[in-house]
């Protein structure tokens, strides 16, 4: 339940080491921790504080459709990659706004700066939404999750559709111990615009039900594991109700798990907070994940405490 979430913060606040990190922030950091969620006691969707679910199932749609351009995702009024996108196009040579360099860091610190930020960004995503060309040269972060779920490059030059592939495995081959999906492909690595957090999943069944378990790197606690858990169990319950399995557990291993320097009151405030009964997830009938849409996914007696702000490391 929600507790395998809050012990993990409790943890990284006692035991972490201070760590410096990519984005110059600062960290409080462990290395190596498992969450398990029975998916049966609930839908893991933190209520200690307010979640966005329907920015999370719009993600996890976009990962599902192989689809790796911010566009779909600014459709659906979901701005999280947007800073991955931004970033190469304020460092290409037909940006010809303002200096926006370091843009994250700056507009915590210069208010002006921020406004300035805020007023790229903006002609930066309408430009993306109105204008085809652009957002093809401009939108796409490049060979990111959906690329490498749906179409992994081999080196025969032909792709390989891993998500399909172990939907398939899981209905024919239940007991299999090779129901896995990889995003880390060491090749592709060094182009990306964030290199894979979430590196590979693996699917499980017994007794009807489908397990997943995720193997992820790196894992923002207080911003992104929110999500994550969420997202992940999401997945597990629209690939179980496609194979007709029930769902089974989330099991969350992550290597290094942080909280970032800006994120830590933000962390006590929520440890404060009593968890509630957790929310039901209701997905309408449907017979391929292929085929779900945000409309079908739904969430109910989802009453969280309110919203915890805090800044994104870029
Ligand atoms: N980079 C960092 N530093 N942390 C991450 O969690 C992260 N992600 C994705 C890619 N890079 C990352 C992006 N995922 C939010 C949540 C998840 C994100 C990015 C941003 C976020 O700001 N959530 C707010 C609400 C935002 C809103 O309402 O628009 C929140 O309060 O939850 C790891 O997958």
């Amino acid at each position: 339940s929600e507790q395998a979430y809050l012990d993990l913060c409790k943890r990284v606040l006692e035991e972490g080491n201070n760590r410096d990190d990519r984005t110059k922030t600062g960290t409080l950091s462990v290395f190596g921790h498992q969450m398990r969620f029975n998916l049966a006691d609930g839908f893991p969707l933190l209520t200690t504080k307010k979640v966005p679910f329907r920015l999370i199932v719009s993600e996890l749609l976009w990962f599902i459709k192989g689809d790796t351009n911010i566009r779909y995702l600014l459709e659906n009024n979901n701005h999280i990659w947007n800073e991955w996108a931004f970033e190469k196009w304020i460092e290409s040579e037909d940006y010809k706004g303002p200096d926006m360099t370091d843009f994250g860091h700056r507009s915590l610190k210069d208010a002006d700066f921020k406004e300035q930020y805020e007023e790229q960004m903006k002609l930066f995503t309408d430009k993306i939404l109105t204008d085809n060309q652009f957002a093809e040269g401009f939108g796409d972060l490049g060979s990111v999750y959906g690329s490498q779920w749906r179409s992994w490059n081999t080196t025969k030059g032909e792709t390989i559709d891993q998500l399909k592939e172990v939907i398939t495995s899981i209905k024919e081959n239940p007991y299999s111990r090779r129901h896995i999906v990889t995003a880390w492909n060491p090749e592709d690595v060094p182009t990306m615009a964030l290199p894979p957090c979430h590196t590979m999943f693996q699917f499980y069944v017994s007794d009807g039900k489908l397990s997943c378990q995720l193997y992820q790197r790196s894992g923002d606690i207080f911003l992104g594991v929110p999500f994550n858990i969420a997202s992940y169990s999401l997945l597990t319950c629209l690939i179980a109700k496609e194979c007709n399995l029930a769902p089974g557990e989330f099991v969350h291993t992550i290597g290094d798990a942080h909280i970032y320097a800006n994120h830590i009151d933000q962390v006590k405030t929520q440890l404060t907070r009593n968890p509630k009964a957790l929310p039901a997830l209701k997905l309408k009938d449907f017979d391929s994940i292929f085929d779900v849409n945000v409309e079908d996914i739904e969430i109910e007696n989802y009453e969280p405490h309110p919203a915890i702000k805090a800044p994104i490391a870029v």
